[in-house]
């Protein structure tokens, strides 16, 4: 039998969904600090053959036969990842962020163990012991917060609270903090209570592999990344960890937690990790920076209060509560304007995490995308100006079409 080849003939309906994204992605700024653009020769590796594999196990030890092929594809995407970030072993299987950070608690906690982490709203992940994710329902958790003065990573708090609870696991890294992390303080504190560390460097793996970020590597026993946000790879993930680790990690991963891998994905891996190798990938990653704190910038000269007074990475976390309006709102506001954001908490929200106070900012995509210091100034005046009409729609109107007019200049990769 003959299979349709074209989606289009196949499935009009979801080809003209498709075609819909692909237009909203071009016309629209894209400022989520999770998202990216990632390259044709990636989408054509995850979009490839791999999908009709099955190969539960790993290369060399497989519980299907017709593994000649992906236990190469697996073998280069775990070289690649060793030789990237300078790590003993790599895992390449895990599904997304969350399954690695869970195959983590699998591999050397029992369930009621605790767990030191950073609370949500003060920048850490669902995984990192919230109550609503399965980590904070297994688990003992004690979380730690920023400095209220500061509004830095509070070391010592950290420390007193290892020392007072001895946690099997620390875990350092997060989704909304804007700073750069002292990985060698989070080390003594490890190794002072005798515990594993876990960083999460999901959101700044690919500032690390671009040389504008400290690595978590020589210092954490284990490091979790998802590989589609800097790193701009396919949705995936990864687990670096020492050697003496590596048989519980794989473990863990394979069959503590998952089934088989999901082979297009491992060889799109294989192709980012590849191309973060690249010159242009460092000079990707530190306009990231620059570009994110040209945003920084902007916004404080128009009175945003911004968590931490600035950014050293590739997001910033506004706190709107001196604006009067809520982040949902405005989030959605932008929204309409073609200024792609997400509403977060902010630490210490009075304010509940459907409604919280805060808007997280990132500059990855739009980096990708050819932007600089100037386009970035420029989404700080859009933003202000949709806040000072108070959310007016025609405001809104004349902003989305200024952003799809400056968008035109910037083809998607
Ligand atoms: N959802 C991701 C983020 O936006 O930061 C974290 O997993």
């Amino acid at each position: 039998m003959q299979l349709p080849s074209s989606l289009s003939q196949t499935d009009p309906q979801i080809a003209a969904l498709l075609a819909a994204e692909e237009a909203r992605q071009r016309e629209t700024i894209r400022l989520i600090a999770s998202e990216n653009f990632a390259s044709a020769a990636v989408r054509e590796a995850s979009a490839s053959l791999l999908t009709n594999k099955y190969s539960e196990g790993y290369p060399g030890a497989r519980y299907y036969e017709g593994q000649q092929v992906i236990d190469q594809i697996e073998r280069l995407a775990i070289s690649r990842a060793q030789t990237l970030f300078g790590a003993e072993h790599a895992n390449v299987q895990p599904y997304s962020g969350s399954p690695a950070n869970l195959a983590v608690y699998l591999a050397f906690l029992k369930p009621g163990d605790t767990v030191l982490g950073m609370q949500l709203a003060h920048g850490g992940h669902l995984t990192h012991g919230s109550k609503a994710s399965i980590t904070g329902k297994h688990w003992k958790i004690v979380s730690y917060e920023i400095n209220r003065e500061s509004q830095r990573l509070d070391y010592d708090q950290v420390r007193d609270l290892a020392r007072q609870h001895r946690p099997k696991l620390i875990i350092a890294g997060h989704s909304a903090y804007p700073r750069q992390i002292d990985f060698a303080a989070f080390r003594h504190i490890a190794d002072e209570v005798g515990t594993i560390l876990l960083v999460d460097m999901a959101h700044f793996a690919g500032l690390v592999a671009g040389g504008a970020h400290p690595s978590p590597i020589p210092h954490a026993d284990v490091v979790t990344t998802t590989t589609h946000k800097t790193l701009r790879g396919p949705r995936g993930a990864m687990i670096l960890c020492r050697a003496e680790h590596a048989a519980r990690i794989d473990k863990a991963v394979f069959p503590g937690l998952q089934g088989g891998p999901h082979n297009a994905t491992t060889a799109a891996i294989a192709v980012c990790l590849q191309e973060a190798t690249q010159s242009n990938f460092a000079d990707y990653a530190h306009r990231c920076v620059k570009n994110a704190q040209a945003l920084a910038a902007g916004l404080l000269e128009k009175g945003f209060n911004l968590v931490t007074g600035g950014t050293d990475n590739h997001l910033i976390l506004v706190d709107l509560r001196n604006k009067g309006l809520g982040g949902k709102p405005v989030a959605k506001a932008l929204d309409r304007a073609g200024l792609v954001a997400n509403y977060n908490a902010v630490p210490w929200d009075d304010h509940p995490p459907q409604n919280p106070s805060g808007l997280r900012l990132g500059s990855p995509a739009m980096t990708t995308r050819g932007f600089g210091e100037k386009e970035f100034r420029r989404i700080a005046e859009w933003i202000d100006r949709i806040i000072v009409s108070r959310l007016d729609e025609k405001t809104i109107d004349q902003v989305a079409t200024e952003v799809r007019d400056l968008c035109m200049g910037y083809p998607m990769p």
